[in-house]
Order: C-alpha cells, then structure tokens, then sequence
C-alpha cells in the first residue's frame, strides 16, 4: 500500500524536530498513530496533504469561533500584511485592540499585549509578586498556564497526557514557589494560607478548567477563591487563554460574575495569530515598565498582523446573537453526543460550557482531576481514530476540550452525531 503523504511528512518531521511535533499533544502519542498533516481549512472543515476532509471540533485549541479562514480575518490580515508585517514601534491597530479587551472584561482597565498565553501567564505571575512584594503562587493540579518554569508543576494538557505534569528541568527552588491546590476544592486553598499566611502573591486559576478535559467551576468556587485572597491580600488571577471572549465575550469573568485582579488572555484575541495579554485594574498595573519597576517586553507584541487578526475576530463576535448561536450548536452537539453514548451503554460524561465541551470516558460525574483520572483513555483512543476514519476530529487526548464555532451548520452537527453513533457501534 502506498504510503500516505502525511506519513512521510511524519517521518521527515521526526529526523528534525522532536518527536516530529512543535507540541507535544499533536504528536498522537496519547492515542497512537500518525497524525494528518492540515493542508487548509474553511469555516468548520479541515484538509490534510492526503485530501482527507473532516469537521473540526479542535478549532486549533479554541481561538477560532468564527471557523476558518473567515472572510473578514483574512482581509483584515493581508491587508496589514501589504503594508508590513512587524516595526518594533506602535502601530494604531494595538491600541484598538487593547481598547476592546479592557470594554469586553469588567476587570481590565488597561493590558499589555504579548505573543502567547504562556507569555500572559508568565507575566501576570511577575506582576502579582512585584506588586505584592511576595513570592508563592497557589496553582491548581490539572490547570495549564502554559510551559513557564514555575507554571508546569502538576500541570494539565499536554504535560498531564504524556505523564510529565512536573516538567524535567524546572529548577526545585522555582517549584518550590508554586503551592498545589486541589480544582473546586475551596478548603485545599484555605489551608494554603494557613501555612503560609504571608507568602502567598496571588493563586492562578482556570475559571473553566479545559487542560484536564472541561471541569466546570462547581458552584460558589470562584467567589470562595475571591473571598479568601482577599482576605489574605492576594492577587487573584483568571487564566482566560481559553475562556476568554469563548464562553461570553467579556470571558468567564462575566459568565460567573467575579471580579479576578489580574486577567491572562490568548487564543481568540488573535483570530488565530499568535496573541497573548494580561490586564487588570490600574493600581496593578502601573507597576509595569515603563510606569513601573515590574520589566517585561517583546520585539513581536502588537504585531499588526496579529491584532488585526483579533480586532477582526472581536468585531465579528460582537455582532448580536453570536454567543447564543455557538451554544445552541454546542448544545445539539452534546445532547446529541450523549444520546449515542446513552444508545451504545457506553459510560460517559460529557461536560459542556457555553461552546467547549469535553466527553469524557467516564460513568461520571467529572468534577475533580481525581475523576478525570478515571478516565479510560485507552478507549478514547480508539473512540478518537474511530471518529477520524469518518471524518470528524477531536482532540488527540482525552485531557483537551472542543470547541464549536459559528461556521459549524446544524448539519454538520448532525453528520457528526451520525458518525459518533457508527464508531461507537464499530468499537463494541
Ligand atoms: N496546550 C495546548 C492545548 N491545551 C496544545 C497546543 C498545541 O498543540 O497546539
């Protein structure tokens, strides 16, 4: 048999870049096999080297709501390609960028814009310890804020599925600096600050864990987190790379109503491009250079091919009704999703908010990372290339969410419950 154009590029890849993979998650190692190589995509389809078509639920990790290659991002790219593609100075679109970020999030009066979640993340992290003068952060196990040394212990995504989740390399006095707590758990955190009652800068949080698969906030966790770092005079820090703009348009902040301190955002406000920031109240955020003592810089932030991206994508999110068209599609797909599971008397969960969902293999209920663990990820596995052989693709990994966008017809979706239903039959 001949041998696929994606596998050759796999091949090719793994003599040069490790694992074959810019990211260890597409490497396919938690669910075997080699992954397609994506040609092109349009609205909710993909197309790799081989001209395989699939309906893509991936939605390159969450940023593109509005589908691929949407019409107005592309213009408002190649308009500001022809134009150049980097100064090192400002350009107008970053302040309208900005702008929209700090109208969108009740909590950001003014926010610096990086090139990466991991970047916010990093940052935000800086900023709590520079304006509290402390040097502890409480994370919570199963929560990923991206690959900073400090950030990868017990953490989520990629890290949780290739079993690395404290990464090699991190030095133990960093990790030493970052405290575990358990994800819906208020009392792992109380104690926390029982122990140390004056060290702790600011504890980071998913608002909707999706690095474990999505965890929805159990009800009153976020205000207890509120409650209890203001009572200690800690920052509080909304992790938004994913639910920012994704589960409302002024992020989870909004949806759940808690005002956080510091806000990390990624993914959609770069329609795509690589874009990452982190914002918060004023007083925070004058401690940032030039105002401020707190340093952090970047010859790539602002891009203006990146925020042109994201202004683009935020306009269009902005236009009415958009929010309620992702999670009436998310909905049809869950619903439909679970009837197949219920049909097939396959134990399953499938968590959903707003429009990112996960499907866990798992009688459920998944509220907890030692839930998620019970996961059977063997089953995925097999679930995963069950759905790809007809033309659907999901996350590679059992820990990751989905995500719909406006492009995704209630055909599609349709078309998809259709294929769930054939790979569970053809599973049994
Ligand atoms: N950490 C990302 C998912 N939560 C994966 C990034 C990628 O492989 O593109």
């Amino acid at each position: 048999m001949q041998q696929s154009r994606s596998s050759q590029l796999f091949e090719q890849a793994q003599r040069v870049i490790p694992g074959g993979v810019n990211s260890p998650v597409r490497s396919f190692r938690a669910v075997e096999g080699t992954p397609p190589f994506i040609a092109r995509g349009q609205g909710a389809r993909v197309w790799d080297v081989d001209g395989n078509e699939y309906i893509d639920y991936l939605g390159s990790w969450g940023p593109l709501a509005l589908g691929h290659a949407h019409p107005a991002v592309v213009e408002a790219v190649q308009r500001a390609a022809a134009d150049g593609t980097s100064f090192g100075a400002p350009v107008e679109q970053e302040v309208e960028l900005a702008e929209l970020i700090c109208q969108a999030l009740p909590s950001v009066d003014m926010v610096r814009l990086v090139n990466s979640g991991t970047e916010a993340c990093m940052s935000a992290l800086r900023l709590a310890r520079a304006y509290t003068g402390r040097s502890k952060i409480v994370k919570f196990a199963g929560n990923y804020h991206g690959h900073a040394d400090g950030l990868l212990v017990q953490a989520g995504s990629g890290a949780l599925t290739h079993g690395v989740p404290t990464s090699a390399g991190v030095p133990e006095a960093y990790a030493a600096e970052t405290l575990l707590a358990a994800y819906n758990d208020t009392q792992s955190v109380e104690s926390l600050f029982d122990a140390w009652p004056n060290d702790i800068a600011a504890v980071i949080v998913e608002p909707v864990a999706g690095n474990m698969g999505v965890v929805p906030p159990a009800e009153g966790f976020l205000a207890g987190l509120r409650r209890i770092t203001e009572a200690n005079g800690a920052l509080l820090i909304f992790d938004e790379v994913i639910t920012g703009f994704r589960v409302a348009y002024g992020g989870a902040q909004t949806r759940f109503g808690i005002t956080p301190d510091i806000t990390t955002l990624g993914k959609i406000i770069g329609g795509g491009l690589p874009v990452g920031a982190y914002g918060g109240r004023g007083e925070v955020m004058r401690m940032v250079a030039p105002l401020g003592p707190m340093y952090q810089a970047g010859t790539l932030s602002g891009n203006p091919l990146a925020v042109a991206a994201g202004v683009a994508t935020l306009l269009e999110l902005q236009r009415p009704g958009v929010y309620e068209q992702l999670e009436a599609t998310a909905v049809r797909l869950t619903d439909g999703v679970a009837g197949a599971f219920a049909g097939a008397e396959i134990p399953a969960t499938i968590n959903r908010v707003a429009s990112m969902f996960t499907g866990f293999f798992n009688a459920g209920p998944v509220g907890a990372l030692a839930q998620v663990e019970q996961s059977d990820t063997a089953a995925y596995g097999r679930y995963f290339h069950a759905l790809l052989e007809r033309g659907v693709y999901i996350a590679p990994s059992q820990f990751e969410a989905g995500f719909v966008s406006i492009a995704h017809t209630d055909a599609d979706v349709d078309r998809t419950i259709a294929a769930v239903g054939d790979a569970l039959d053809a599973m049994a």
